[in-house]
């Protein structure tokens, strides 16, 4: 379906310029829409959502929906400007609602493009890492209060991660493209953490955990930082926003912003948690969501990070297994490579734990003891 066409299909003004690829998610399509409106160019995201992923639009939107508006609510004694640079806008389609499906069933969304912001896949500085850090627990802690009900659980188990090794254990056994044979190490590294793959669904079960809406993809690249000041200004794609745990959010940015390399990076000795930037991610979690975290949530942070990374390989290699279907590759091998640097980042965190945990505990902004995790 030609872009322009379904651009048009959109609230938007004016001429449409031009639709080119965007960004580096491995799930949906993403454009960077140019338009031109009485001279002056005015910018959008346009996503085709992947419908092997995202089987409902309605629900999911709806979750972004009532996120969106409770964050409008939040900020809005903001000029109205500012407000605008702080929570994604979507654009509704001619029709009046969040999204549209064309004539082959994909379905397509747009938000306002914010300007003067921008996102990074691996960090360049602790600066920029503790900035992304507060504006995701500040996210989080701006919906502690989102009116109930829950959100929809929009992806089953989702960050399940006993279910997560269940698929790789499905995916060795069938083994369809005929790859185990050549990752019988992973496999191995992964059966061998058994033990901390179900540490967080324990601590749930006993009741030192609970659910709250979350985020659920808290990756750096989801965050646009101030291109003029740095500061972290807005968290993007918000398709995964439903019930979750806390911590989840704070281990997935440690995974994505706490590593110096990139994500499929070949050369594993490039691979590690750098300590310092560990350290401007804790202090930025922990100052935005200042008393607001059961000490029992805090304890586990670490869990936390060491439990998303381990799924995240986990993923990577179940895919890798699985012929690539679930992530977007752009070379063979690359979702091998992801997994490897999951666990190589994995094994940094096993080795520097002590230091983490005592950075954890050093971070000045106290828990609140009396706060169970209800
Ligand atoms: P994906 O699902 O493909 O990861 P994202 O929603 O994360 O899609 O968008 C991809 C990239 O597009 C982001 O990393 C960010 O750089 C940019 N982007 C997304 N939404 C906006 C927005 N509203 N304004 C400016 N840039 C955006
Ligand atoms: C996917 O869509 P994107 O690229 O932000 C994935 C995350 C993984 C991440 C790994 C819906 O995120 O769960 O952590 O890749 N999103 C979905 O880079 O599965
Ligand atoms: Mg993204």
């Amino acid at each position: 379906m030609e872009l322009a066409l379904i651009v048009s299909r959109f609230d938007i003004p004016g001429n449409f310029v031009s639709a080119l690829p965007h960004g580096s998610g491995h799930i949906n399509d993403t454009y960077l829409v140019e338009t031109e409106q009485g001279g002056r160019k005015v910018r959008y995201i346009l996503q085709r959502i992947n419908r092997r992923v995202f089987h409902n639009p309605a629900a999911f939107m709806g979750n972004i929906e009532r996120v969106l508006s409770h964050l409008q609510r939040k900020m809005s004694d903001l000029p109205p400007l500012e407000t605008a640079r702080r929570v994604p806008r979507l654009v509704p389609s001619r029709s009046g609602e969040g999204f549209c499906q064309d004539e082959e069933g994909e379905v397509w969304r747009a938000y306002r493009h914010i300007e003067g912001a921008r996102s990074f896949d691996v960090a360049q500085s602790p600066q920029q890492v503790y900035e992304a850090a507060r504006a995701f627990g500040t996210f989080q802690r701006m919906l502690m209060d989102l009116p109930p009900p829950p959100l929809l659980e929009t992806l089953p188990h989702f960050h399940d991660t006993p279910h997560r090794v269940r698929a790789l254990e499905r995916a060795v056994e069938n083994d369809p493209k005929n790859r185990a044979s050549e990752v019988s190490a992973e496999i191995e590294f992964c059966l061998s953490r058994g033990e901390l793959s179900g540490s967080l669904t324990r601590l749930k079960a006993l009741g030192a955990l609970t659910e709250r809406t979350i985020h659920n993809d808290t990756k750096l690249n989801n965050v646009l930082l101030d291109e003029r000041t740095g500061e972290g200004l807005c968290v993007i794609d918000l398709d995964t926003v439903m019930p979750g745990l806390g911590v989840w959010d704070f281990g997935d940015l440690v995974r994505s912003a706490a590593n110096p390399a990139p994500e499929d990076e070949r050369d594993l000795r490039r691979v590690e948690v750098d300590v310092s930037l560990f350290e401007s991610i804790a202090r930025g979690w922990l100052e935005a969501l200042s008393g607001a975290l059961a000490t029992s949530e805090r304890a586990a942070l670490l869990i936390g990070a060491k439990v998303i990374t381990l799924e995240c390989g986990v993923r990577f290699l179940t895919d890798f297994l699985e012929g690539d279907r679930y992530f977007r590759t752009n070379r063979p091998g690359q979702n091998l490579d992801r997994c490897r640097v999951q666990f190589a980042l994995l094994r940094s965190m096993e080795k520097l734990e002590e230091a983490l945990e005592r950075i954890i505990r050093n971070c000045e902004t106290g828990s609140n003891p009396d706060l169970h995790a209800s």
